[in-house]
């Protein structure tokens, strides 16, 4: 009791009071919230943030407030490709989605999907004390073992097919597709404004413990449907009374803007809830554009969604987190979708199980530094490949192009450079063989269904 009374006991006893916090602090730092936004089918030239023929200006607050990327990649050249390689951090060829998980029932490709025995990024999240959620499109599997809830989400709101009709939600096959959870639910609204209305919310909802919210985005995919365009699906097709007609680039324009709009009313509920110096936001598209874009407009990439052309695959992307990421920079390095996985793992310190190797890398020195390198190897569709600067795209229209002084992929320098060009097919022939090693099998179609052979031209 004496001793309490000594000075510099006295002095070690609050010292001790007061550095408890501040050590707790700075060994366990809270972990920090994800807001992974994800347009589909916008190109590169999509948005004024990338010299884009339309105005975004919630885009262009995010990437004035935080970094672009110049030479960013989506893993895919359709939509489920590059959503299952999000999920994993892995080609999605190894979880065996090379391709659209289609909406027709007579199509083999229709029974296939994201198997729960992949890790997916919400199910290692879940194990650091993360809530996850999807507010939006899925398009990893129709069935309800592929629902994402059975991957990790707490929360799913929005429609398993590659698209719906934005105002009736029915898929393009005819189906109802809008659900909550394993649960189909009518929900009135433009899908998009739902899609914002529900992310808002839980974000508010988990305001106070770790998130990570996946925001995939309808827009700008077909139907080429306007908040206020005619229903085109679904037992009230053709019967709204109300509706506008819109030429095709008004509607694009139109749906860009509800997606836009949305992005920026997510920011401002992070800065209203003070969460936004605790919050990465990532944006970026699932593949490059399928609408041209006005007759005036000059894509500058080759080739567009489906093609391995830079068109197909050089996607727009904008990561924010105020604090960390430097304001209004661009980082021209080499990326890919599937580095968003190790990134969240390693931001989140998530454990990811022993001898799991992804195929993308983290990005946070590239976000925190500023780090840019092109110095590695990307592969799409076992068709094209990059290395460093250089991009090898196989077949008789292919070639060999320098991307860092020829980004329109006009200039075939193959016959200049045989050695390369046998380098680079020598990869891209192991890289095959690597993907479909221990690939995630994928069911047959259940007995007595007759599928029908892939059309050409088929609906997305
Ligand atoms: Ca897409």
């Amino acid at each position: 009791m004496h001793s309490i009374k000594s000075p510099s006991i006295r002095f070690n006893f609050w010292a001790i009071l007061f550095l408890l916090p501040t050590f707790a602090l700075a060994q366990d730092p809270a972990p920090p919230n994800f807001v992974i936004i994800m347009a589909d089918d916008m190109g590169y030239n999509g948005t004024s943030v990338f010299d884009g023929w339309l105005k975004t200006p919630n885009l262009e607050r995010l990437a004035n407030q935080g970094m672009k990327f110049s030479d960013f990649h989506s893993s895919g050249v359709v939509c489920s490709p590059t959503r299952a390689g999000l999920m994993t951090g892995r080609y999605q060829e190894r979880a065996g989605i090379p391709g659209v998980v289609f909406a027709a029932p007579d199509k083999a490709e229709h029974y296939t999907g994201l198997q729960t025995s992949e890790v997916t990024f919400p199910k290692q999240l879940a194990k650091v004390g993360y809530t996850s959620a999807l507010m939006g499109k899925w398009h990893l599997g129709y069935y309800k073992k592929y629902n994402p809830l059975h991957h990790g989400f707490n929360t799913f709101r929005g429609f398993v097919s590659g698209n719906v009709d934005y105002i009736s939600h029915y898929d393009q096959a005819g189906a109802y597709d809008w659900w909550d959870g394993l649960e189909q639910v009518q929900e009135e609204g433009y899908s998009t404004h739902l899609i914002n209305k529900h992310s808002i919310e839980f974000i508010k909802t988990n305001k106070d413990r770790p998130f990570c919210l996946y925001v995939a985005h309808e827009a700008v995919h077909s139907p080429m449907q306007g908040p206020m365009s005619q229903i085109e699906r679904g037992p009230l097709a053709g019967k709204r009374t109300d509706a506008v007609e819109l030429t095709e680039e008004e509607a694009f324009t139109q749906m860009m803007h509800a997606m836009d709009q949305g992005i920026g009313e997510i920011i401002d509920t992070l800065d209203e809830l003070n969460l936004s110096d605790n919050t990465l936001v990532l944006f970026f598209s699932d593949n490059g554009h399928a609408f041209n874009g006005p007759n005036s407009f000059q894509p500058v990439l080759r080739g567009r969604k489906v093609k391995v052309w830079e068109g197909g695959h050089r996607v727009p992307a904008i990561a924010r987190w105020p604090g960390k990421i430097k304001a209004n920079t661009t980082n021209s390095g080499l990326f890919i979708s599937l580095d968003i996985m190790p990134t969240l793992m390693e931001l989140a310190q998530a454990p990811v199980p022993r001898n799991h190797a992804f195929d993308g890398t983290s990005m946070k020195d590239s976000l925190f530094s500023g780090a840019q390198s092109t110095d590695r190897q990307l592969f799409w569709l076992g068709k094209a490949m990059r290395e460093g600067n250089w991009k090898w795209v196989a077949g008789a229209d292919g070639g060999l192009f320098d991307l860092s002084n020829d980004i329109a992929e006009q200039h075939d320098l193959s016959a200049k450079y045989p050695e390369r060009v046998k380098a680079m097919q020598l990869a891209l022939a192991a890289w095959k063989v690597d993907v479909a090693h221990n690939a995630t099998p994928q069911p047959s179609p259940p007995e007595g269904v007759e599928i029908v052979k892939r059309k050409k031209k088929s609906n997305k």
